[in-house]
């Protein structure tokens, strides 16, 4: 059985759909800190779980029969500069935990998300390599690379199978993101729909590595299926969908809603998308387990706004 934490967040939500599909809603334990996010999950069990309560956790391992943990809640990068110690505090404890849990209880594997927003002002932006210069400038980004060494240490000394991503900017339409940096390039989808001026907390030349969901759940199935000796990097895998702006990304736009208007007024974010690559070298992930992405700008822009305005009914 798989328990999820942060199953509702903007990636949880959508993965939680994914494994229950796969290995079928009984196996499945979905846990998130509010309980407003029990009726999202209908076809498999939801329990509350504050991560920061590694007995409570460790009681729902014993009593569902825990064989793996997709350990997805964190505080994002732009909510995480709010609260700089509480965010430290708990990226951190709780990956200790659900690391801690794992080797102890000898669980099969444990998924942990890492981020872009581990490199930082001195590693190079184009086409960011695998290794490389990482000096994150944000909790969040510290938290990820010090937990990408901790994944690494627990599968190097106590043979944990954890496995994690380096998500870039993720873009779907199931749920809403949750306090990162990139969200805009969600928002403005709603905006183009709602037949609204968008107002970009990004000038529109912050090109970011960005990920169509499909392609980002596709990504951590293919990889927590593979065989363990394909899985040589035990950090964190560079992965990308495609690279664009905000203004590309409004020009796509535009194709399907021709009167879609943008402002541009860049905020306390501006600072943090600059800190992040333009690009990433994905070729270990390509090489190792056969990751490969299916959508780009104009197939993404399709996507969305085909199922948006659906689900909007405009
Ligand atoms: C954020 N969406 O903006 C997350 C992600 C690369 C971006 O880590 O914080």
């Amino acid at each position: 059985k798989i328990l999820i934490t942060g199953a509702a967040g903007q990636l949880g939500s959508e993965l939680t759909q994914a494994l229950g599909n796969l290995f079928g809603g009984d196996n499945i334990l979905a846990t998130d800190i509010n309980e407003g996010a029990r009726e999202k999950f209908p076809y498999c069990h939801f329990e509350v779980l504050n991560v920061m309560d590694s007995e409570r956790m460790l009681e729902l391992v014993k009593k569902y029969e825990i064989t793996q943990i997709y350990h997805l809640a964190a505080i994002l990068s732009a909510t995480g500069e709010k609260n700089p110690l509480f965010t430290w505090k708990l990226n951190m404890d709780s990956l200790l935990s659900v690391l801690e849990i794992a080797k102890n209880e000898n669980l099969d594997k444990v998924y942990w998300p890492s981020s872009i927003a581990v490199f930082g002002t001195n590693t190079p932006v184009d086409l960011t390599p695998q290794y490389t210069a990482m000096d994150p400038n944000t909790v969040y980004g510290i938290s990820k690379l010090a937990g990408e060494l901790w994944c690494s240490y627990y599968n190097e000394k106590f043979g944990v199978d954890v496995r994690s991503i380096r998500y870039p900017g993720l873009i779907g339409y199931k749920s809403l993101p949750g306090g990162g940096t990139t969200d805009y390039a969600v928002d403005i989808y709603y905006k183009a729909i709602e037949g609204k001026t968008y107002e970009c907390f990004l000038n529109e030349d912050s090109y970011l590595p960005m990920m169509y969901m499909a392609d980002a759940i596709k990504a951590t199935i293919d990889l927590m299926q593979a065989p363990k000796e394909q899985v040589k990097i035990r950090t964190s895998y560079n992965v990308s969908g495609m690279s664009f702006s905000p203004k590309e990304i409004y020009q796509s736009i535009l194709k399907h809603y021709p009167d879609f208007k943008i402002e541009y007024k860049p905020d306390f974010r501006q600072a943090i998308a600059d800190s992040w690559p333009n690009s990433i070298d994905d070729s270990h992930a390509r090489e190792h387990w056969g990751w490969k992405p299916t959508y780009d700008l104009a197939k993404m822009t399709e996507d969305m706004l085909q199922n948006l305005s659906i689900m909007l009914e405009k």
